[in-house]
Parts: C-alpha cells; sequence; structure tokens
C-alpha cells in the first residue's frame, strides 16, 4: 500500500495547529503534530490526533438529504445536489417573497470562523440575503470583545493579543486555555510557552470560580465569584489612579473620565463582591504596574457574563493604562499577511443601527443577539422569522434556554441546514447540505493569524481529493445565492446580480492570493513553496498608526460601557444585601477533548472517564445531603435537568459548574453523532433574558438549585 506524507493543519480551535499527516490509500492513517510550523512548533492535542475520525465517519451526511416526517417519527433521505439546491433555494425565496426578507432567519456557528470558504463566499452569500435577522455563536461567545475593540480601536477585530512569548506577568482571568488553547489568542502549545515564560522568571496569575487546568500550572490561583469581575478590575484601575501608577501613550484621551468612573470602586467594595480580598486586589494592580512587561487577558468566563462589555473594557484600560499596550511582552496587534482588517474584509461594526423587533435588542455589526432568536420564530407579526437557515452551528446545544428553540424550530415553515452531521438542531431541518470536510478542502486561516501571538502565515492545500460528487461550502454558498436571487420577486439589479456572479465565481486560493499581493508580506507562490508556514516575525508596536479611530486616538471614555456601571452598582449591593440561601453560581467548562457540540461521535476522544458531571464542592453537597455520585436534579428560572454530581475540591463554594455542547439524547431521538456520550445540556438551564450590555449571553454565574432527584 503506497504511503504518503502530506502537510495538514487542524481546524478545530483558534489555534490552527500545522500537522503531518500520513496518507494511505485516499484516507489519513496517522497524524502528528508539524515541528517545522514557525508559530505551532509542533504542538498537537488528542482533537487533532482526532481529526480524520471526521471525514472517515460512517454516520456523517455524505449526500444532501431530506426529512420525510415529524419529530420521532422522522426519515431522512438522500437526495441529489441539485434537488437540494433548488428545494433549499425555494423555502428561502418563497418565504422573503411572501413575507418580506426578514423573513428569513440565519444563524452562523463557530466552525465558519474556521472555514476559509465560509470567509471568502459565505458572507458574500449572506450579505445577499439582506436580512436583519442575522445571528451568531458570536453572541453566546466573543461580542463585548469585539464591541470594545471597535469603540476604542475603530475596528471589532482589532482585538490585541497577549505577547505571550515575551511577557513578565500575565493575568489570566475566566480563561483556561490548558483545556482550550488559546481563544482571541491563537497560541499553539500553550503549555510549553507557559512553561517557557515561568523558566525566564515570569508569573502567571489566574482568577477563576474553578481551580482549572490552567490555575493548576500558574504561580498563582484566586476563587472569584462568577459575574463580579468587573469590579475587581474597577478596583485594579482604582489602586492604579490612586497612587500614581499609571503611564498611559500620549494617543490615549479620557483618563480624567476613567479616574471619575471607579473613584467608587475601591477594593473593600470588590473584595465583599467577589471574594477575593482587598489587600490581594492591591497588591495585584500593583504587580501589574511593577512588571518588566505585563498582560491582563480575560476570555469567556468574563465575555459571557453579565458584565462582559465591562470586563473587556476595564482590561483594555489595564493594559493601556500600565503602559503594557503596543509594546513587548504586552498585548500587541498583528500585522496578517492577508488582513482582513486592513483591507475592510470584515467590516468595522456598528450599533444600534436597528433592534430586534420583539425585545428592542439592538444589534451589533449587524447581527442581532442569537438569545432573541427563539421569540423572533415564535411572535407573529411582520418581520417574523418563518424560514431559517444554519451554518455549521447547534443553537439548540449552544444558546440559552435550548430546548425551547429546538420547539420553536418545529413551527418554522422551512429550514435548512449546512452542516457536516445530523445534530439536535440540523435535524429539524427541512434539507440538509452536507460540504465537503477540512481535510478535503483548501485551508488559510484568515481569522486567526489576525489573533496569533507571532506574525505567520500558511497556505495549506487540500489533502485528501475531493470525493466525487462532494461540494465545497463555497459552492454551495456561491449556488444558494445565486438560485436564491433568481426566484425572487424583487430581483436585485442586473449589474449587482453579475457583480455577485463574479464575487462567487472565483475560488478561495484566489481571493487569499489576491489578500497576500496587496498585503506584500509574502505571496501565494512562497506560501506554496513552504506548506509548514512562513514566519514573518514576532509582534511589533503598530501604534498609533493601526488605529481606525479619528484622529487616531484611543478615547477610554465609552458611554454605551460607563453606563452600565449603575446596573453593576446595583448587582454588587444586592449581592451584599441579600443571602444566597440555597441558590448556587452556575458556569460552564471546557475539556481538552471535547470540542463544542460535536466530535462526540469520535470513539479516541469519548472512551476513558465520563466528564459530563456536574462538579460542586463537597461542603456544598454536604449542606444538601447529597452523595458524591448522586443523580441530582438542578433546576434554575427557565429549566431542568438531572444528572450525576462530582464533589470536587476545584471549585469554589457556592459555585457548580457544568461542560456545554452534552445533552445528545433529546426527545427520545437518538441521532447519528449522538453515539452513547451520557450527560446533559447547560444550556436547558441558562437563560436567553440574561444578556450583558452587548446583547452577549450571560451563560455564567446562572443561579440554579440542587436537589436529589
Ligand atoms: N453554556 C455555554 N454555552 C456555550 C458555550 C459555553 O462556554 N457555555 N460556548 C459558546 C461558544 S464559545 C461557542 S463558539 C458556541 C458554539 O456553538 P455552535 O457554533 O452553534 O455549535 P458547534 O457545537 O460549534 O456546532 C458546530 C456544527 O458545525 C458542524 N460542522 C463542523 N465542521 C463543519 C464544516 O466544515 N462545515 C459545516 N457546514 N459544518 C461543520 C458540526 O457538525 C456541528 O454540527 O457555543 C457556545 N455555547
Ligand atoms: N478542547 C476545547 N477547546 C476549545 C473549545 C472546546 O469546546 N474544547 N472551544 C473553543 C471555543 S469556541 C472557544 S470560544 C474557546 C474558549 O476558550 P476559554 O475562554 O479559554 O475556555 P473556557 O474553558 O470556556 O474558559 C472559561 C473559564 O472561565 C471560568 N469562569 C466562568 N465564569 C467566570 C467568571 O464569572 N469569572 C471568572 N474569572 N471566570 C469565570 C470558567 O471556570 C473557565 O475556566 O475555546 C476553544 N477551544
Ligand atoms: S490545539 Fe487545537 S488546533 Fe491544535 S491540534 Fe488541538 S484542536 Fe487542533
Ligand atoms: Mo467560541
Amino acid at each position: 500500500m503506497a504511503s504518503t506524507r502530506t502537510l495538514g493543519v487542524c481546524n478545530l480551535c483558534e489555534a490552527i495547529c500545522g500537522l503531518v499527516l500520513t496518507v494511505e490509500d485516499g484516507r489519513v492513517t496517522g497524524v502528528r503534530g508539524n515541528p517545522d510550523d514557525p508559530l505551532s512548533r509542533g504542538h498537537i492535542c488528542p482533537k487533532g490526533v482526532a481529526l480524520p475520525d471526521v471525514t472517515d465517519d460512517p454516520d456523517r451526511l455524505r449526500r444532501p438529504v431530506r426529512r420525510e416526517g415529524e419529530g420521532a417519527g422522522a426519515r431522512w433521505v438522500e437526495i441529489g445536489w441539485d434537488e437540494a439546491l433548488d428545494l433549499t433555494a425555494d423555502g428561502i425565496a418563497r418565504a422573503v417573497n411572501e413575507h418580506g426578507r426578514d423573513a428569513l432567519g440565519v444563524y452562523l456557528g463557530n466552525p465558519n470562523a474556521h472555514s476559509l470558504g465560509s470567509q471568502t463566499h459565505g458572507i458574500a452569500m449572506l450579505k445577499s440575503f439582506r436580512t436583519r435577522n442575522k445571528f451568531s455563536a458570536s453572541s453566546v461567545d466573543q461580542v463585548p470583545h469585539q464591541l470594545v475593540a471597535w469603540q476604542l480601536f475603530g475596528h471589532q477585530l482589532l482585538i490585541p493579543v497577549p505577547d505571550i512569548d515575551r511577557t513578565s506577568y500575565f493575568l489570566v482571568l475566566g480563561a483556561n486555555p490548558m483545556a482550550s488553547n488559546g481563544s482571541l489568542m491563537t497560541v499553539p502549545d500553550f503549555p510549553q510557552r507557559v512553561r517557557e515564560l515561568q523558566a525566564r522568571g515570569g508569573r502567571m496569575v489566574v482568577l477563576d470560580p474553578r481551580r482549572t487546568e490552567t490555575a493548576k500550572v500558574a504561580d498563582e490561583h484566586h476563587f472569584v465569584r462568577p459575574g463580579t469581575d468587573a469590579a475587581v478590575l474597577l478596583a485594579m484601575l482604582h489602586v492604579l489612579l490612586a497612587e500614581g501608577l499609571t503611564a498611559p501613550p500620549s494617543y490615549v484621551e479620557g483618563v480624567q473620565a476613567v479616574r471619575l468612573a471607579v473613584a467608587d470602586w475601591t477594593p473593600e467594595r470588590a473584595a465583599m463582591a467577589s471574594g477575593l480580598p482587598a489587600d490581594e486586589i492591591r497588591r495585584l494592580a500593583r504587580e501589574l504596574a511593577a512588571a518588566d512587561a505585563a498582560v491582563v487577558y480575560g476570555r469567556m468566563g468574563l465575555s459571557t457574563q453579565g458584565f462582559g462589555s465591562l470586563c473587556q473594557w476595564a482590561i483594555c484600560c489595564l493594559n493601556l493604562l500600565t503602559g503594557n499596550f503596543d509594546r513587548e511582552g504586552g498585548v500587541m496587534f498583528t500585522e496578517p499577511a492577508a488582513d482582513i482588517v486592513g483591507r475592510g474584509i470584515v467590516g468595522r461594526g456598528h450599533w444600534d443601527v436597528w433592534r430586534s423587533r420583539v425585545r428592542g435588542a439592538p444589534e451589533f455589526a449587524g447581527e442581532l443577539p442569537v438569545s432573541v432568536l427563539r421569540e423572533e420564530i415564535e411572535t407573529p407579526g411582520d418581520g417574523q422569522v418563518r424560514a431559517l437557515l444554519t451554518l455549521a452551528g447547534n443553537p439548540v446545544l449552544s444558546t440559552p434556554d435550548g430546548a425551547s428553540l429546538a420547539r420553536a424550530l418545529e413551527g418554522l415553515d422551512f429550514m435548512a441546514a449546512i452542516d457536516l452531521y445530523l445534530n439536535e438542531t440540523t435535524r429539524h431541518a427541512d434539507v440538509v447540505l452536507p460540504p465537503t470536510t477540512a481535510l478535503e478542502r483548501d485551508q488559510y486561516d484568515l481569522v486567526f493569524h489576525a489573533l496569533a501571538v507571532r506574525n505567520t502565515a500558511r497556505w495549506t492545500p487540500a489533502v485528501l481529493p475531493k470525493p466525487v460528487g462532494a461540494m465545497h461550502d463555497w459552492e454551495i454558498y456561491r449556488e444558494l445565492a445565486l438560485r436564491v436571487a433568481a426566484r425572487l420577486q424583487k430581483p436585485p439589479s442586473r449589474r449587482r446580480l453579475l457583480a455577485l456572479r463574479a464575487r462567487l465565481s472565483v475560488s478561495p486560493r484566489t481571493v487569499v492570493a489576491g489578500l497576500l499581493l496587496s498585503g506584500r508580506r509574502t505571496t501565494m507562490r512562497a506560501l506554496r513553496a513552504h506548506p509548514e508556514g512562513v514566519d514573518l516575525g514576532p509582534l511589533r508596536p503598530t501604534m498609533p498608526g493601526r488605529l481606525q479611530t479619528p484622529g487616531k486616538k484611543v478615547r477610554l471614555a465609552v458611554d454605551l460601557v460607563l453606563g452600565d456601571l449603575p446596573r453593576l452598582a446595583r448587582h454588587v449591593d444586592d449581592l451584599a444585601a441579600t443571602p444566597t440561601g440555597d441558590e448556587l453560581l452556575l458556569i460552564g467548562r471546557r475539556h481538552r477533548s471535547d470540542n463544542n457540540s460535536w466530535m462526540h461521535n469520535s470513539p479516541r476522544l469519548t472512551r476513558g472517564r465520563p466528564r459530563h458531571q456536574l462538579l460542586m464542592h463537597p461542603d456544598d453537597l454536604a449542606a444538601r445531603g447529597l452523595e458524591d455520585g448522586a443523580t441530582v436534579r438542578v433546576a434554575s428560572r427557565v429549566g431542568e435537568v438531572a444528572t450525576q454530581v462530582q464533589a470536587s475540591d476545584d471549585m469554589m463554594r457556592g459555585v457548580v459548574s457544568l461542560p456545554h455542547g452534552y445533552g445528545h439524547q433529546r426527545d427520545g431521538v437518538r441521532l447519528a453523532h449522538a453515539r452513547t456520550v451520557p450527560g446533559v445540556s447547560i444550556n436547558d438551564l441558562t437563560d436567553p433574558e440574561r444578556l450583558d450590555v452587548s446583547g452577549n449571553a450571560a451563560l455564567n454565574g446562572v443561579p440554579v438549585r440542587v436537589t436529589p432527584a
């Protein structure tokens, strides 16, 4: 049997590791990290090893399917591409023709950020639909980061990246890169980079309500009560300003407004709310100011909670005011070879240009919070969502009150999904269109090179040939856009139609080559000659030149964020005033072998000890008369689930944790990708009414009660 060695890339998380693959007989039979990759340096994790399990999965969709029947009685029948694309275009066009263009809702899931075709062609297809009912996984994830980046730096993706390789003090809040491999910080090989940080005398400090895998390798870990980090960060700013420890760059305006805003936020007040002692808060602030180079970094635990935008704003203020912004070893901006920010491939962002119809939630950057999707489907009237198209997503498991969303999907006139699998969401679709898998398509990480801890570029041609009768995602987008346009009663002008056709007919490779050409840092030819990737060097200072704000200033006085301070004050005062009783706060968690709501069909990722349990401090168990391992009932305002509880000293008292992406056995329907993985969905407990000011869901810090089942 002929065996060849080919370079590939993992698309399962933001670390974008380079891979060395063994291909035998048209199948990938071996996966290793590529030591020659200038960014990932040979790193690989269990998920990367399991990458071929997706391509080889007998349960994966290989042909489009049409649903026959409803609910538990549904059957899925394979159909040809032409029929599937026509059915989908008919369904979308019918809704738009009969009820207007907002009758089409779209939802984009996480893997869109990991597929080149989604950026080069998916965005254009969605634009051509011109619906205001656009939703994505961003609003259960990083909208606060984007909102703050847009306000402070002028572009939603101008996000400061920790210069982890040169910092000496790394303060991490609400992130677990030892499991997640980093987020909004493309940092393959995080474990080794932390060891290097410590070897050069640097320190990592972690604030998290769970003693996570990252906390365990840190120099210091402190528990923080969920949802109170904003108070801690404001108190740190308070200390820095009070003690004259600030040195902001000249292009920063509004320090006085920050001083006023944090005047009342003393360490004592933050301590009462968070449980982190006031002296520790003072010490952390002073250490931050005194470090040679320091980074404050906060991720999911900070953005998906009640005060996500305040947290991200305060983090930017801390980095700016301590002089750690745009400086080696602080936070810096990438200079990507294919610059989606500078070239305007992704828009800068805008806010409240329209609002959701039912709740009046403001859009951000053209998207509404996914927490309002259910009510937009269920509430009759003009602009009601009647048809839904999902792209690589599973909102039934990944968005708040997913159980109610699943019921709402049943009421749609039409639903289609572009997905590799029948999952808890796509099983409600009338048609599912499965694209090729990551190993079968070309890849360039337009998004993650722009968020990486080092400037590199890498073009990865498809490892496996496109199977006969398969379609790439970008080809599906092209066909759908054109077929829908052809069916509209009010079609786009001839000129716009020609432009759309031209735009969608070029391959992703051609788009990338053009971007590289205009960026002038490398060329497609150079990347073809170096499939392991091209090193463009460490991050460099780029400020204020790279700012996209008027006058190239960073204005700290962001009304939207500062306007949220009274709400934080009320929250903190309530905490002090009301006894918690038997209430616990629910947070999420990730495991290095889980991948959001999919990959649970891979035997090698799911064998071993189960990891779906509710983690709870032993004293909290004892206080409720519960036994370790018992089945418990967990109830929130929104719903309840029954699951196994596991005692864990790693939990802060008063806090419990469930992973997300579980709960595959819904309504007695056994889905292809469900195997036998036990566990319930945390998002049957999370609450669509709990939002950050940005509209991002507050998935963490959900009040729950736990009782014997
Ligand atoms: N409570 C709680 N909820 C959370 C989170 C949390 O921490 N706590 N995390 C949130 C976060 S950060 C995120 S990003 C979301 C994720 O939420 P979603 O994006 O809605 O869900 P995923 O589980 O990523 O589902 C991805 C789907 O895409 C399909 N897919 C995979 N690759 C491809 C591909 O190449 N093409 C196509 N067309 N489909 C593909 C998979 O089969 C799967 O069905 O979940 C969020 N939900
Ligand atoms: N193995 C694996 N890797 C992944 C993913 C995956 O599913 N599995 N998903 C990918 C995706 S889509 C994303 S967005 C990233 C996310 O990457 P991370 O943000 O690093 O991942 P999380 O594990 O969600 O980390 C959130 C942390 O916040 C803590 N936390 C919860 N609430 C609070 C709070 O109020 N305050 C503080 N201080 N901490 C809090 C939690 O205990 C948890 O440790 O991971 C990516 N990488
Ligand atoms: S760290 Fe992320 S990119 Fe690297 S192998 Fe694991 S899942 Fe893939
Ligand atoms: Mo995410």
